[in-house]
């Protein structure tokens, strides 16, 4: 039923994009880059059209590993439960800047760059996060941020002690980036989420640890040198600070600006409908719905899930009704839960083989707002 209305909808579109095509030849580049790649280009309109619509899911790790398995080709616990891979893959880049051959969470940069290509070559999208480890201790992300100020940025920005360290470490993920291209020399796109949750002080970018301007100072460089002196003009750039934001100032206190963010973004969990969380949830889409909209962005919830999904149907009976709240929380382009890691107890987001909740993840994957891999309805990169 859903594919069919989906492949109706398509049909509908190609005869108008076929209508308009002698009037509309040239491709319109909304991003930041003025120089991002046709593919980059074409994602970011493809997803500005499906999200009128449509919400992709994305699954962070999804076919590196799963609950009872690990780097098994093709496997990953979205397809063994609904059918389908999710639309968008969440990766992690923490440890490539230590010129490290996995990540912290133990994914081989070679095997993550072979499951970007693959997931590109099949419709798929690519999110990449950095739990940075520090330019200026080596130690993690997380490190000294407690009881502490962890005085990082400062070091690290323009003129700190550890400028040329940040330099050195963001060469690394320009390397990574720049690697991932088809057999045919094609860049994949990839959407770029550095400096995350940066409203609270877990990480040692947070709210606690520097000034806005410092921050964004930081996040303005990290996007200057990887398009400007990097040369990286496939990336789509998000701004995703921890939600609990109910004003537009709110979340424009650390905004590094709109020259610097293609998708406007936030990550929050544990939410639930109707209750305080959910609501706080909708209401920060609603936030980051009427900005994007004046300023031609897209917008996101780029992390969320129930850990260890301990509440009942929380695909149906909470994500979903959070999402499918009214017009604004169905622009979202797209969502995205956390890795499925069994060696951390309950450390899962989606459901897998034979788990309580698989048919209600595929009773969500049903729904006619939601897109898996298998559910798009047209090439994103053409
Ligand atoms: C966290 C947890 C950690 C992981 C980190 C980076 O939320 O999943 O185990 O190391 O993300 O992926």
């Amino acid at each position: 039923m859903k594919r069919t209305r989906i492949k109706t909808k398509l049909a509908v579109i190609l005869l108008l994009a076929a209508m308009s095509f002698q009037s509309c030849t040239s491709l319109v580049n909304q991003c930041t880059d003025p120089e991002a790649s046709t593919e980059t280009i074409k994602l970011f309109n493809n997803l500005m059209e499906l999200s009128k619509n449509h919400t992709l899911f994305g699954h962070q790790d999804d076919p590196a590993y799963g609950i009872g398995w690990a780097y098994e080709e093709g496997k990953s616990d979205c397809k063994l439960t609904t059918g389908s891979y999710p639309a968008v893959y969440g990766w992690e880049l923490g440890g490539l800047e230590l010129g490290n051959p996995a990540n912290l969470d133990d994914v081989p940069f070679d095997t993550m760059r072979k499951l970007i290509i693959e997931s590109y070559l099949r419709g798929g999208v690519t999110t990449i996060s950095w739990h940075e480890y520090s330019p200026v201790s080596g130690k993690d992300s997380w490190a000294d941020t407690k009881d502490t100020v962890n005085k990082t940025v400062e070091a690290i920005i323009p003129g700190g002690s550890h400028h040329e360290v940040y330099k050195q470490h963001l060469d690394k993920v320009a390397d990574f980036l720049h690697s991932l291209k088809t057999s045919d020399g094609t860049m994949i796109p990839v959407i770029f989420r550095p400096l995350h949750e940066n409203m609270g002080s877990w990480f040692w970018w947070g709210e606690g640890h520097c000034s806005a301007d410092q921050y964004k100072t930081l996040f303005r460089f990290t996007v200057d040198y990887l398009k400007t002196e990097k040369g990286v003009h496939h990336a789509l750039y998000c701004y995703a600070p921890n939600g609990g934001f109910a004003t537009e100032e709110d979340y424009l206190k650390r905004y590094p600006g709109d020259e610097y963010v293609d998708i406007l973004a936030f990550d929050e969990y544990r939410i639930k409908s109707g209750e305080k969380s959910g609501k706080s949830a909708i209401r920060s889409m609603e936030v980051l719905a009427d900005m994007a909209a004046v300023r031609n962005k897209l917008y996101a919830f780029s992390e969320t899930g129930d850990y260890g999904l301990k509440t009942g149907n929380w695909f149906t009976a909470h994500l979903l009704p959070i999402i499918n709240a009214n017009e604004k929380t169905r622009g979202i382009s797209y969502v995205l839960v956390w890795r499925n890691e069994e060696r951390q107890v309950d450390h899962f987001f989606v459901p897998y083989e034979g788990h309580e909740q698989a048919a209600d993840f595929k009773k969500f994957r049903e729904h006619d707002l939601i897109l898996f891999e298998d559910d798009l309805p047209l090439n994103l990169y053409r």
